[in-house]
């Protein structure tokens, strides 16, 4: 899943697509390198971002999704109903919700469904994040939600962890290093680590300052191919074109160590 942020304050890649025709040109410079998905973002949700009125949000997204949905999957990354109904009605097939909030109408619009765990919103998560059993709370939130949304009647259901959604960093590690057990639940896993803070703290070198978002790429290629590894069946990249080549890579490491095992 390639991300295309139409936003002038996304963390990494603000202000890099908020012109409508540079939007169109990295999202179809994306499916070049592979993306089977391009998730198409109105509002940043990083921490401390500031909310989009409705009517700006979807005069960012509606017509890069427009744009894009005849060569490839959009997905429309909001928690807003009036935008998600105005970029499914563009042609995205895939409502990306970091709310977890949004079942009903990806029911009625009969999309997917991307249900994302968080605590807190972006104004307030980062301030004090705190669980018990943060890899159960966040599995058992994962659960609700997906039974919730077959309920409904939605067909198409993702789960995701939400990293970096009101999660400290060992809570992040925590979810990265028991990804395993939210793909037993039986919903396909979705994981974004993509440019995100707690890699640049994973990646700390004594004497150095800590990696800035663009400083991450090797970090986020890594964390990507670890999550496909333990059974991820989409990762939310920026890097698209190597993200591709390493979920080859573990395609083929996987038949590697099948066969080895099995001779
Ligand atoms: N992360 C971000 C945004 N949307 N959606 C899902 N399902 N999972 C994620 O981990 C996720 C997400 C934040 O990253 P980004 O889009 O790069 O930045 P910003 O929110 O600043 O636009």
């Amino acid at each position: 899943m390639g991300i295309l942020n139409v936003t002038p304050d996304s963390f990494s890649d603000g202000g890099r697509y908020l012109d409508r025709e540079a939007a169109l040109e990295r999202g179809m410079s994306m499916v070049a390198e592979g993306a089977d998905v391009v998730d198409v973002g109105g509002e940043s949700s990083r921490p401390g971002a500031q909310e989009v009125p409705v009517s700006q949000e979807i005069q960012r997204v509606v017509e890069v999704v427009r744009g894009l949905s005849s060569y490839v999957r959009v997905s429309i990354d909001t928690v807003k109903p009036e935008v998600a109904e105005a970029a499914i009605e563009a042609g995205a097939t895939i409502l990306n919700d970091v709310s977890a909030q949004l079942a009903p109408l990806a029911a009625s619009a009969k999309v997917a469904w991307v249900a994302m765990h968080r605590q807190g919103t972006p104004q307030t998560m980062q301030r004090d994040p705190r669980y018990v059993d943060v890899v159960g709370e966040v599995r058992d939130f994962l659960r609700r939600k997906a039974e919730w949304a077959v309920g409904l009647g939605v067909e198409e259901i993702w789960v995701d962890p939400g990293i970096g959604f009101g999660k400290t960093f060992d809570h992040n590690v925590a979810l990265l290093e028991h990804l395993s057990t939210f793909v037993v639940e039986g919903w396909p896993v979705l994981v974004g680590t993509s440019r995100k803070r707690f890699l640049g703290r994973l990646t700390l070198r004594e004497g150095e300052p800590e990696a800035g978002p663009l400083e991450r790429e090797e970090a986020s290629l890594a964390t990507a191919t670890a999550a496909m590894a333990s059974g991820a069946s989409m990762v939310r990249a920026h890097d698209v074109r190597a993200t591709v080549q390493a979920a080859m890579l573990v395609g083929e490491i996987s038949g590697m160590l099948e066969r080895a095992a099995g001779s």
